[in-house]
């Protein structure tokens, strides 16, 4: 599959400090941010600071050592935000998953009790 990615997206443009994030990580690898729709208590997205529409994306054209960064940004933002009783990570992917903007990211929410997903 080929990926294309749009530079015009939000997250892009939050990545260029184009527009304002409440940022809660960054590093070199990963950027994390409050969602401005809270689902949860916790609510965070985490972004990977390279050009990639989604996580399959991510998944194909990211270095290993891209890939290792941003997943231990995923678990710092968890430890930050105390989510050791638990959490949930969502990678919506393309309009079919219910992706709206074209930049890879997890959203990391907790804070309460989730249930089962598909309740
Ligand atoms: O979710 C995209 C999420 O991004 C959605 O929960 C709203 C959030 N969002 C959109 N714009 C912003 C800005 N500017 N700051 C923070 N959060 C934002 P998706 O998985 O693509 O459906």
């Amino acid at each position: 599959m080929a990926f294309d990615y749009d530079p015009g997206n939000v997250f892009a443009r939050i990545l260029r400090g184009e527009i304002p994030a409440k940022t809660v990580f960054e590093n070199e690898h990963a950027l994390a941010f409050h969602d401005v729709r809270p689902q949860a208590p916790v609510h965070v997205l985490v972004i990977p600071k390279g050009p990639y529409a989604s996580l399959d994306h991510f998944a194909a054209e990211a270095t290993a050592v891209e890939q290792a960064g941003f997943l231990a940004a995923v678990a710092e933002v968890c430890r930050m935000e105390g989510l050791e009783p638990g959490f949930r990570a969502i990678a919506n992917t393309r309009e079919a998953g219910g992706q709206e903007v074209p930049h890879f990211h997890i959203h990391i929410l907790g804070g309460r009790p989730l249930g089962p997903m598909l309740s």
